[in-house]
Parts: structure tokens; sequence; C-alpha cells
């Protein structure tokens, strides 16, 4: 187990803190009603699009790969933040190892069990602290906080972080996903503020 190092207690503009990650459908209203249950027996993580040969992971091979500690800030776009959650799992510049990635591919598309999707800059999931994670604050990722893996971007507000993770398309496009088509900005900069889709 590796453990990254500690992003700072900085709060971004117009946040504030609480002391747990909200509960999604239960603290936390969803728009897409559905809470998916995915069985550990059962998980498959499908990699493909501009890749030289797809990928299928099933939960003992995910949990094969190398694993890491990461403890950063989560910001909803809502306004809460939750400082210093410490994160389990597969570090994205780790798991972008085992994948060959075509020089084509600039954008990762997710989609998730519940029909939800985003995107984000391959380059920006390279940075630190982006990681695929299955345990959070020393316990098992429940079904409500995105349970058995979901990905955590935490210089993003949290829509770029997508629960119940099926599927990972690597594009050399951009696509915008359910909320960047929506209100909310593709950019999803909590440092700069940047809400809503201009
Ligand atoms: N699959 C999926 N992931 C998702 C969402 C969703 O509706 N479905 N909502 C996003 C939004 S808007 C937020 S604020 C966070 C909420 O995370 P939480 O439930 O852990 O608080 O998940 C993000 N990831
Ligand atoms: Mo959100």
């Amino acid at each position: 187990m590796v453990s990254q190092k500690k992003e700072p207690d900085k709060l971004p503009p117009n946040q504030y803190t609480i002391p747990k990650i909200l509960l999604w459908g239960i603290e936390h209203p969803g728009i897409i009603n559905i809470l998916p249950n995915i069985r550990k027996e059962e998980f498959k993580l499908i990699i493909d699009g501009e890749v030289d040969s797809p990928l299928k992971l099933d939960w003992m091979q995910f949990l094969n790969l190398k694993q890491s500690i990461d403890i950063s800030n989560f910001h909803c776009v809502e306004g809460w933040s939750v400082l210093n959650q410490k994160w389990e799992g597969v570090l994205f510049k780790d798991l972008i190892k085992i994948i060959k990635v075509k020089n084509s591919a600039k954008f990762v598309w997710f989609e998730c069990a519940d029909g939800y999707n985003t995107s984000l800059p391959l380059s920006y999931l390279m940075e630190d602290h982006v990681i695929l994670a299955h345990r959070l604050n020393d316990e098992d990722l429940s079904q409500p906080l995105g349970g058995p893996v979901r990905l955590i971007v935490p210089n993003k507000y949290a829509y770029k972080s997508p629960m119940w993770i099926t599927k990972m398309t690597f594009l050399s496009k951009n696509k915008l996903g359910y909320w960047e088509k929506g209100i909310y900005s593709d950019s999803a900069d909590p440092w700069k503020n940047d809400r809503y889709r201009k």
C-alpha cells in the first residue's frame, strides 16, 4: 500500500465544511432516482475506446492492481465540502499503466450503473489524488457513497466524481456529460468558483 502526499486543508470560495460526505439518495436527493446495488462478485469495469485492446476488469483483477491511500478534500457544487477524506484504491495514473492508450486519446467518458455519465480531460486524470476508490475512512465504500467503486477527482466539483462506475471510454474529442449538458460547468473548477454552464 502506497500513501500519497495529503492535500492541504484549503477551502475553495463559497464553500462551507460539514463533517461527513452526504449519502446519495438518503441525505442528498438524487436526480436520477436509482441506487444501484452492485455485488462485488458481479462487478465489471469495461475500458474501451481509443486503446489498443479493450479490457474488462472483475473485482479480483481490480484488487490485484497497485493499491494506494490518498487523503483529499471533497467539494459538492451545492456548497458543502468535507476535508481530509481517506480514500483507498487504484490511482488513475497507475491504472493507465496497464492500458495501452492511443496517442489520439484526450478525454475519458465515464458511464455508471444508474445511467449517469461525465467526462474529464485525460491530462487532468493523471494528476495526483485522482483515485478509483473502493474504501473510505477505513470502511468499504457503501452503496449510497458509490460503492463498490467510484472515481474521486478532488479538485473538481463532485459531479466529476462518478459513483458506481461501469465503463471508461477513451475519446479523442470531448463529450458533455449529464450535468455538463444541463446547468453545470464542464471545467467544474472549485478554486475559480466555476459552477454554472455559460
Ligand atoms: N453515478 C452517479 N455518480 C454521481 C452522481 C450521480 O447522480 N450518479 N452525482 C454526482 C454529484 S452531483 C455529486 S454532488 C456526487 C455526490 O456524491 P455523494 O453521494 O458521495 O455525496 O456524486 C456525483 N457522482
Ligand atoms: Mo452535486
